[in-house]
């Protein structure tokens, strides 16, 4: 469909809307006697310069009661009558299953995973089947699930289904519903599928909570959701107290240093790629202990569709660019990504947006700091930057940068030289900490150069193409 015919339909429907209106004023007139010249139906008016919208440029698609309203029921490129996209996450695989006798069945390990979460970082967390997050486990409306849990840690776990309706025996909590699965030891647990939605599956043991043990669970309607979406991308919010040179979180703490998207930091959290006029759902987990993050988009306005539990009625759905999604909520939006570029996506919580915030706390910069506890460990040891020059004592509060993470040459090349980055702005990942990555959108032929090609890309390339064409 292209603007021009947008525009007609937009003009009919507009028109629909104006007689309806008409019609409901007419109606209650003989109840509001003493005004009726307020009720007179409005003049018709000719479409304004911002009424039109536009799958490849920014544009308003006013009125705000417009379907078109910043692209809100525009479809994508995918049919309606085709079955729902699949569900990717960046970082994190989908768990594989089997049909067994009707019943999807899928098998998942608690057990101790070591974690990356910046290049060169790695740290000790709990997750599922060697993930931090856990696999996604995908399934639709309609299913009828077996989910075989096998708990490889030293103490007892359970599996809760965040959100779901379910049989009592099998929604996870210990003792309540039932015995722990010991060390060692395996439960099974079954149940159908009614509802649609974003829903995840977490230990129901609240510090193994902390340490990492959480994944999505994605049931797809049975009849997909209407505009299509032609990507449905996944983010799990988490974060650690990981005390300086250690790499087992502090799980009592109350408080965070290291910040991930999907498992891991900004800017080691790969880019979401996305081709210039996509329809895009994205769905945001916080699981982050205690903290609340307010999302925000640059570039692009979304609305927000859904809720964990349940698709919102098109009525009630709401244009944001930044969005509260509070621990252990997950918020669906969507866009129309119509604006060419590398648009950040992050919280906008200040300390959020740093990463292992010890350079500036932390003994490496301590004159004088006892460093005994790291004797056992030389390697260990912290080498003693010292920040505090001359200019800590003329401008007191010095230092807040809480920049300048080291990072040696072959760590920097493992983030930039991701297939996702290519072409993106040399020194690009100096911008992104924390719970900060990027949504890449790109027109069809960048794309495919970017995602499927062995060219090569220098950086900045594509950045560069991209402010040629929409500076044209
Ligand atoms: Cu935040």
């Amino acid at each position: 469909m292209d603007d021009a015919e947008n525009r007609r339909n937009f003009l009919k429907k507009g028109t629909a809307a104006t007689v309806g209106t008409f019609g409901l004023s007419s109606a209650t007139a003989g109840a509001q006697e003493a005004r009726p010249e307020v009720d007179a139906p409005p003049p018709q008016q000719a479409p304004g310069p911002f009424d039109e919208y536009s799958r490849t440029r920014s544009s308003y698609g006013g009125p705000p009661d417009s379907d078109r309203f910043f692209g809100k029921l525009v479809p994508g490129r995918r049919g309606s009558d085709q079955p729902p996209v699949p569900f990717e996450m960046p970082d994190v695989v989908t768990l594989p299953w089997r049909m067994v006798d009707g019943v999807k069945e899928y098998r998942i390990v608690c057990e101790h995973v070591r974690r990356e979460l910046l290049p060169g970082y790695w740290m000790d967390l709990w997750g599922y089947n060697g993930s931090v997050p856990g696999p996604t486990i995908e399934a639709n409306q309609g299913d009828r699930v077996r989910l075989i849990v096998e708990n490889r840690l030293p103490e007892p776990t359970t599996v809760h289904w965040h959100g779901l309706e379910l049989p009592i025996q099998y929604d996870g909590p210990p003792h309540l519903v039932q015995d722990p699965i010991e060390p060692g030891g395996t439960f099974v647990y079954e149940f159908d599928l009614h509802q649609a939605g974003t829903f995840f599956y977490h230990s129901h043991i609240a510090m193994q909570e902390a340490i990492g043990m959480v994944g999505y669970f994605i049931i797809h309607p049975a009849r997909a959701f209407d505009p299509p979406v032609d990507r449905d991308i996944g983010l799990i919010f988490q974060n650690y107290f990981i005390p300086p040179n250690q790499t087992v979180p502090n799980t009592m703490a109350m408080e965070w240093n290291w910040h991930t998207i999907n498992g891991r930091s900004g800017p080691y959290s790969t880019p979401i790629v996305v081709r210039h006029g996509d329809r895009v759902r994205l769905r945001i987990l916080d699981f982050s202990p205690m903290q609340h993050h307010p999302i925000h988009l640059h570039g692009h306005t979304f609305w927000i569709t859904g809720r964990e539990g349940a698709r919102i009625p098109t009525s009630a759905w709401q244009a944001r660019n930044t969005e509260l999604i509070a621990v252990a909520q997950a918020t669906d939006l969507e866009f129309v990504a119509n604006n060419p570029g590398d648009w950040l996506l992050h919280c906008h919580m200040v300390h959020h947006m740093m990463n292992h915030m010890v350079k500036q706390v932390g003994p490496r910069i301590r004159d004088g700091v006892d460093v005994t506890r790291y004797f056992g460990s030389p390697d260990d040891r912290p080498r003693p930057v010292l920040s505090r020059s001359a200019a800590a004592q003329v401008d007191p509060g010095y230092p807040q940068m809480m920049m300048g993470m080291e990072m040696t040459d072959a760590q920097m090349h493992a983030i930039t030289n991701r297939r996702e980055t290519l072409g993106m702005r040399k020194g690009w990942p100096r911008a992104l900490a924390g719970l900060m990555t990027v949504v890449r959108v790109l027109p069809d032929d960048l794309f495919d150069r970017v995602m499927h090609s062995d060219e090569d890309i220098p950086p900045g390339s594509i950045f560069d193409e991209l402010v040629r064409r929409t500076s044209s």
